[in-house]
């Protein structure tokens, strides 16, 4: 074949691997396992670069794992549930599961274009009911574990579509669809109750050296955990059922300095100490704003702090004083106990709120050797170390010390307890919305909650849905959904019409590829026991905290329940740069996209392949450059070329690769044919399995081609040694295959290859292959870089000197001038000084 068609090459060979099931998992008894995933896509109708991206990537890793040996699990699926779905069927009126499963098919064709070895018989969709089913069962399994609960929760509320909003759905506080104020309301809520592993969580970091500190720094810090004191400030008169308010503190050495108190707005003591207030009206306006304010707006460093003095006190535990008891914006209920001491002098959110109202402050950690803060003077908190002053017994202590004597004396009398806390909080699980999984939970006057029994799941989706203009769940307004009857007592029951966040979904996926058909069980143990831990997983750095936290958290939950035996689901993770235009990421509202399908059209699957691994090493930002996809394309073709150069010149060739050559008596160029081959082999090896340096590997690969030209147009092809040159070829061809594997499998087919490029085994090199017979000494002239010259290794200094004299270049640069000294460095140097 002349020409490189590199689309009726990938068209073919895509189809036949199809139809031989190229990449179809056998699991070989003595082969070692391992299992690549990379980070399954949502539907949203179309492929990007950055999926390009990472799935390159994936089938790298996989495709040379194949090639070295192992059983290698490799499968693909869809985060198919979300609101997208919803947004898109209220928008062009196609029901949300026709929407996914016409993205998914379209997707799924755009995969194959790439030519990447997934097991499509695996493949999984969280909307499927056969998943969806599965996951609907480990919500149960958590419930009974007693790890799914309800309570009230403060959600988004559009009073005029009258619905819940995700907070995305939330734009400057108005409504996404109307524009009306959003407000928050109480609402009850399913959570799983991810705090009692926040511990574990935290600890088992450790356990995962083969992540990026970065990803393991989010998480530490998402889980936030802090040492401190639960402290007790007396109420001056009882409110309700309250005698007095408990505040959480990291800060205990600062008690002395307290001279206010703050309850988040929602605190439940509040209703008590505003119920009959004179100030009740205003009392109730400011809270009234604070709960339609976002957390993000309450918390944010720069947000403007507000509060209001309720008109009450509480006594200070260890100075008795009267202390003024605040509602404020900044101080959050589900934190802690949703109320802080005001220590206006040492923490700057305090000192904000003091500075506002004019709330007295108090100095009571002076900074070491200098002791003149003055609190009239201050312009912000002083928050660093110091000594003690204004504390009574404490003074002169220095505050990092005095926490634990502090802790101690409040804790002997009764007045504090330590407390580790943790920011991390459960996780709300329900959505007020319909594509999603259903809560299998019916609703009984007799029963109460019941849980649906297994053998009734799925609780099936309706996928024959309207949406009402509001955009309101149909599962409310449909009675042939919800309306049921109780599992218990078989009475009148009411089905649950929250589905699932679809982080849910996403959290155990890797498990049910072990056993992606099985319809007895969620995951089968032996296979789990098998397939887990994930070996290698890819994707993107934004999901460092919400989907890898929820994923370390379920495994930890089905290893206690003895599902899985695994503590933690992956053992290493990869997170791939994004791929940029001009700077920015690419993003269809910037208008700065590229299309995948226009690129493989274009060039072919292998050249955007080549391409996108090529321009940066995996964990880097990577630019998008037209001239680099040319360039990877033109060198595609560069090796097309060199191995069509041979065509029928190998037909009384016999062998593909030589295990181990004979190095004796070669030629010199034939002597370095093989040592480029053997060190590239190598070096490429290296590159993939123990650094993921693709960028790195295929320029390797590029330097080989470039040798191998070297010889071609050196040697006359009478005097080539044609059978080093045909496993120079093969060897080619077998360790560019990952990257860019259709071209190598027809290349492979034309070099006389059996089977498929993708089932042959990673080359071998031979270590004495490597050394080199041949080097190359530079010549300098006062310390200038004049002349390279290729000499036998290890020749020793006086040869050196001679060779070096002998030169033509040299002698010419020399002539007539004195030399004055010469050194010598063997196989590296000569450098001649003249004057
Ligand atoms: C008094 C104090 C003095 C504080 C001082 C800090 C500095 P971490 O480390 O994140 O746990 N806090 C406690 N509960 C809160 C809530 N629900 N909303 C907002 N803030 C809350 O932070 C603990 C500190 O954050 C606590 O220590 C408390 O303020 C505040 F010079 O108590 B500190
Ligand atoms: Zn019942």
């Amino acid at each position: 074949q002349e020409r490189y068609d590199y689309q009726q090459i990938e068209t073919k060979w895509q189809k036949q691997w199809a139809e031989r099931d190229m990449f179809k998992l056998k699991q070989e008894g003595d082969k070692p396992k391992y299992y690549c995933l990379e980070m399954f896509p949502y539907p949203s109708g179309n492929l990007h670069m950055g999926h390009v991206r990472v799935y390159s990537i994936g089938d790298v890793i996989a495709r040379f794992k194949t090639m070295e040996g192992f059983n290698v699990l490799h499968p693909m699926g869809w985060d198919a549930f979300g609101l997208p779905a919803e947004n898109a069927a209220i928008k062009h009126n196609v029901p949300p599961s026709d929407w996914t499963w016409s993205n998914i098919a379209n997707m799924r064709r755009q995969l194959q274009t790439m030519g990447i070895s997934y097991d499509w018989d695996r493949e999984v969709a969280t909307c499927h009911p056969d998943y969806y089913k599965w996951t609907q069962w480990l919500f149960l399994q958590l419930y009974k574990a007693g790890l799914a609960y309800k309570k009230k929760a403060h959600v988004n509320w559009c009073p005029s579509c009258a619905t819940v909003l995700a907070n995305e759905q939330v734009v400057d506080g108005l409504c996404e669809r109307c524009d009306s104020q959003v407000e928050k309301k109480a609402l009850a809520q399913w959570f799983f109750r991810i705090t009692d592993y926040a511990q574990r969580l935290l600890d088992d970091l450790n356990k995962l050296p083969g992540w990026p500190d970065k990803v393991k720094t989010m998480q530490e810090n998402w889980i936030g955990r802090s040492e401190g004191v639960e402290a007790d400030f007396p109420l001056v008169e009882q409110k309700g059922d309250f005698d007095k308010i408990t505040v959480y503190t990291t800060r205990q050495d600062t008690i002395f300095g307290v001279t206010y108190l703050v309850l988040a707005p929602e605190h439940p003591l509040v209703e008590s100490l505003v119920a009959g207030n004179p100030d009740e009206e205003n009392l109730r306006n400011f809270i009234k704003k604070v709960l339609s304010q976002s957390e993000i707006d309450r918390t944010a460093t720069d947000a403007e702090k507000e509060g209001i003095f309720t008109g009450h006190y509480c006594i200070n535990p260890l100075t008795g004083e009267k202390v003024a008891i605040w509602l404020a914006n900044y101080v959050l209920v589900d934190y802690g106990t949703g109320a802080v001491m005001g220590v206006p002098a040492h923490d700057q959110r305090d000192f904000e709120l003091a500075t506002k109202y004019n709330i007295p402050m108090k100095v009571v950690i002076q900074p070491e050797g200098v002791d003149d803060l003055v609190a009239e003077e201050m312009d912000h908190a002083f928050e660093e170390e110091g000594r003690l002053v204004n504390s009574g017994e404490f003074n002169g202590f220095i505050n990092t010390k005095a926490l634990n004597v502090i802790a101690d004396k409040m804790e002997a009398e009764g007045k504090g307890k330590r407390k580790v806390n943790y920011r991390l909080r459960d996780w709300l699980i329900s959505r007020q919305r319909y594509w999603g999984a259903p809560i299998p939970i019916v609703y009984c006057e007799k029963c109460g909650e019941v849980p649906v029994p297994d053998e009734q799941l799925p609780v099936m989706l309706p996928t024959d849905v309207k949406f009402s203009p509001s955009g309101e769940s149909p599962l409310t307004t449909r009675p042939d959904f919800h309306e049921c009857t109780c599992p218990q007592c078989g009475g009148k029951g009411r089905r649950e019409t929250d589905t699932m966040d679809t982080f849910v979904c996403s959290s155990w996926y890797f498990l049910r590829y072990c056993s992606p058909k099985d319809s007895e069980f969620a995951v089968r143990k032996e296979d789990a026991d098998y397939w887990m831990n994930v070996d290698q997983y890819i994707g993107g750095v934004e999901h460092a905290i919400l989907h890898l936290m929820y994923a370390r958290f379920f495994t930890k939950v089905l290893y206690d329940l003895k599902i899985v035996s695994v503590e933690e689901p992956f053992e290493n993770l990869l997170t791939q740069g994004m791929v940029l235009m001009g700077g920015s990421k690419m993003s269809k509202s910037k208008g700065n996209t590229v299309s995948p399908e226009e690129i493989i059209a274009k060039y072919g699957a292998d050249t955007a392949r080549l391409f996108i691994l090529f321009a940066a090493p995996p964990e880097r930002d990577l630019e998008w450059s037209d001239r680099g996809v040319e360039g990877a394309h033109r060198f595609l073709h560069r090796v097309w070329r060199l191995v069509q150069t041979y065509g029928d010149q190998f037909d009384n060739v016999p062998n593909l690769i030589i295990d181990s050559p004979d190095l004796q008596g070669l030629s010199g160029d034939d002597r370095e044919l093989v040592r480029i081959s053997h060190y590239s082999v190598k070096k490429v090896g290296e590159d993939i399995g123990q650094r993921f340096n693709f960028n790195t590997a295929v320029s390797t690969i590029m330097e080989m081609v470039n040798a191998l030209y070297q010889y071609k147009d050196k040697v006359s092809l009478d005097q080539q040694n044609l059978p080093l040159v045909k496993d120079a070829l093969a060897r080619l061809v077998l360790i560019l295959a990952p990257f860019a594997p259709h071209i190598c499998e027809e290349l492979w087919q034309e070099l006389g290859g059996s089977d498929s490029v993708y089932k042959q085994a990673w080359p071998a090199f031979d270590e004495n292959a490597l050394v080199r017979d041949e080097v190359e000494v530079v010549v300098q002239i006062n310390g200038k870089v004049r002349e390279k010259l290729q000499l036998t290794n290890g020749l020793d200094g006086e040869t050196l000197k001679a060779k070096a004299l002998e030169n033509n270049r040299v002698q010419e640069l020399i002539a007539g001038k004195n030399v004055v000294k010469v050194i010598t460095v063997p196989n590296k140097l000569v450098n001649i000084v003249v004057k």
